[in-house]
């Protein structure tokens, strides 16, 4: 991580660890908001803005799917790292899928971009990053606002009308985010960075109490707020479509395979079929990434299977 600018030490997936040995994540810097009018300093327009991001890392493919669900390709481009987590972090490079190298300053590292935007950043240097090309600082390095702020701030600009968070299901919404995140998103985190066996325990029944609560649920409608796609599909989805492949063995989550649940494996392969979101996977990199992270698969031998309920 960065500690007042300086690259501290070698990567280190834990980020922090409670007393019971619980994996607790660090809160997002940087969060500025772009906005129709400008009020914030950052404008909605087209060709300013850029993404940063990791096809290995949930948080990031969420910004992704809502950049493409929400026609944002000509006003947000985007740059892809490594999936491979080195020593100073995420970084640019050849490994197919990837990009060379961050393209407005040359910089090898994500860390590189934090420290330009912030001299003395201390924090670690994670994706999705909203960089402003034209402010030449990051925007936002949280992806809950990320998502939030495209779904509105450039609707005016693109007249995409589709709104991934109907102000009728505010509240539902709300209480489904905050679920997914705790038992899901994180749920498998917390399973796969516990250093107890009681909070890994912890972790691995409400993980699996929570996929049978939305299983049930999606056995009732199409998406979790009924037929039209939220935000919380997104949430949800990004999840689901890493487990199968890293979080069942790598993180320990094996109760079940995504591929078991009727109603969550027909939930994936309905999103995978929405135009676009097939190029916001890569399960290579997710592979990849996944089975770098040395303390969790020291020989850093990537596994072959599984074969996938689902095709992606
Ligand atoms: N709160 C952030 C979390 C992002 C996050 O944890 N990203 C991970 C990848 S999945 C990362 O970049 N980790 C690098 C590190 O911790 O050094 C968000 O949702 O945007």
């Amino acid at each position: 991580m960065l500690v007042d600018g300086k690259w501290t030490k070698s990567w280190d997936p834990y980020q922090k660890t409670s007393n019971d040995g619980s994996f607790v994540r660090q809160i997002s810097s940087f969060r500025h908001w772009i906005t129709p009018t400008g009020d914030t300093g950052f404008v909605a327009e087209k060709d300013r803005y850029h993404l940063f991001v990791s096809y290995v890392c949930p948080w990031a493919c969420r910004t992704l799917m809502v950049r493409r669900l929400k026609q944002l390709e000509d006003y947000i481009s985007v740059s892809v790292v490594e999936p491979f987590l080195t020593d100073e972090g995420w970084n640019f490079g050849s490994y197919p899928g990837a990009d060379d190298v961050d393209p407005f300053h040359g910089f090898k590292y994500i860390h590189q971009l934090y420290t330009h935007a912030d001299a003395l950043y201390t924090g670690r240097a994670t994706v999705p990053v909203l960089w402003d090309k034209k402010l030449n600082t990051i925007v936002n390095n949280e992806s809950a606002d990320i998502i939030e702020m495209l779904n509105t701030a450039f609707n005016h600009l693109t007249n995409n009308q589709l709104n991934l968070r109907p102000k009728d299901k505010l509240t539902e919404l709300l209480d489904l985010n905050d679920f997914i995140y705790q038992e899901i998103n994180n749920g498998v985190y917390k399973a796969g960075f516990a250093q107890s066996q009681n909070a890994y325990q912890r972790a691995y029944e409400n993980l699996f109490s929570a996929l049978d609560v939305l299983d049930e649920k999606l056995s009732h409608s199409s998406y979790l707020l009924g037929e039209k796609i939220s935000e919380a599909d997104i949430r949800l989805f990004v999840t689901l479509v890493r487990f199968d492949v890293a979080y069942y063995s790598l993180f320990k989550c094996n109760k079940k395979h995504i591929g078991e649940y009727e109603h969550l494996s027909a939930f994936i392969d309905k999103i995978i079929h929405i135009p676009g979101i097939k190029e916001t996977i890569n399960i290579d990199h997710i592979k990849t990434g996944y089975y770098s992270v040395k303390a969790l698969n020291p020989t850093g031998i990537v596994p072959v299977g599984p074969e996938l309920a689902v095709a992606i």
